[in-house]
């Protein structure tokens, strides 16, 4: 990844998820002092605001989804927003809001590497597969359908989001610290054999041989999008987020997590969604989403 400019994209929205406050995510990571970190890492960081969109009408689900208008809107600001960073030969990194935004940043990634002939690998870092449709959804929140979303499956103006369907397949997705998967939403998974590393795995195996699996055939040529939920995370060193799920990678096993991507040089691309200040203490959540940010772009605890 060399010495490329880092364009910090903020992204304030709730519109896809079932609590209010994640739209106050992207705040709460600049007063956390994310640029300023990443710039002592020696990157150049250009912070470009936030994008805009529609507000939160706070509705319930029409069809089996809540506020597709809404969430279309945002995820083309953010489609145009990325494509235009990677076009520029920059890395976008996404301060979210909620998890709908993959939708559009994973499309647009998905997008430069098809046009830049980029093996694309997504990272999915998160305690729910995010593989949700109208018909087995129990809430109706988008943010639980962005990879179903990716692969073709919802509803028509989101799978066409950046106008290429399916934007992608779902081989190029592992998903890791899974632990909360829902009924129908199994089957689906399955079916579409996504690779899932669960906590399961974790546990037995470790994080070690969980990320080498993970990252096994990442080359030269590979495009590494990371989409960290911070609801990855154990909710006891990470309460701000609106969905929490007990029993996730601690803080020792996500920094070697971040590491161990690091080593790849690959990191091309960053979501950092469903950071949820109502939620947190003190900003606690928005410093260790920080820290484990700068170890994804190199920042070792251990000298090497
Ligand atoms: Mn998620």
């Amino acid at each position: 990844m060399g010495n490329k400019a880092l364009s910090l994209i903020g992204v304030p929205t709730d519109i896809g998820a079932g609590h209010r406050g994640a739209s106050m995510g992207p705040e709460a990571l600049r007063v956390a002092n994310l640029a300023s970190k990443l710039e002592r890492r020696g990157f150049e960081v250009i912070d470009h605001g936030n994008l805009q969109g529609p507000v939160n009408p706070w509705q319930p689900p029409q069809d089996g989804y809540r506020h597709l208008p809404q969430v279309v809107a945002w995820n083309e600001a953010v489609h145009t927003a990325v494509y235009t960073e990677l076009a520029a030969g920059r890395v976008p990194v996404m301060l979210g809001g909620d998890h709908c935004l993959a939708i559009g940043s994973i499309s647009a990634v998905a997008r430069h590497c098809r046009e830049q002939g980029k093996k694309l690998r997504v990272l999915w870092l998160d305690a729910h597969a995010d593989f949700n449709t109208a018909d087995v959804t129990p809430s109706g929140n988008i943010h639980g359908m962005p990879v179903a979303c990716l692969c073709g499956n919802g509803p028509q103006a989101l799978v066409e989001v950046g106008g290429h369907v399916p934007a992608t397949t779902p081989d190029v997705f592992r998903q890791i610290g899974i632990r909360s998967v829902d009924e129908g939403e199994k089957s689906l998974v399955r079916e579409a054999q996504v690779s899932i590393f669960d906590m399961r795995r974790i546990d037995e195996v470790g994080m070690k041989r969980t990320m080498e699996e993970a990252l096994a055939d990442v080359d030269e040529n590979t495009h590494l999008h990371v989409s960290f939920d911070v609801d990855f995370l154990d909710p006891t060193i990470a309460p701000g987020v609106g969905t929490t799920v007990r029993g996730g990678p601690n803080y020792r096993e996500a920094q070697l997590c971040m590491e161990m991507i690091a080593d790849t040089g690959r990191v091309s691309s960053l979501d950092i969604v469903e950071l949820n200040p109502a939620f947190d203490k003190r900003n606690q959540t928005a410093r260790l989403a920080v820290d484990l940010v700068e170890s994804l772009f190199g920042k070792s605890t251990l000298i090497r």
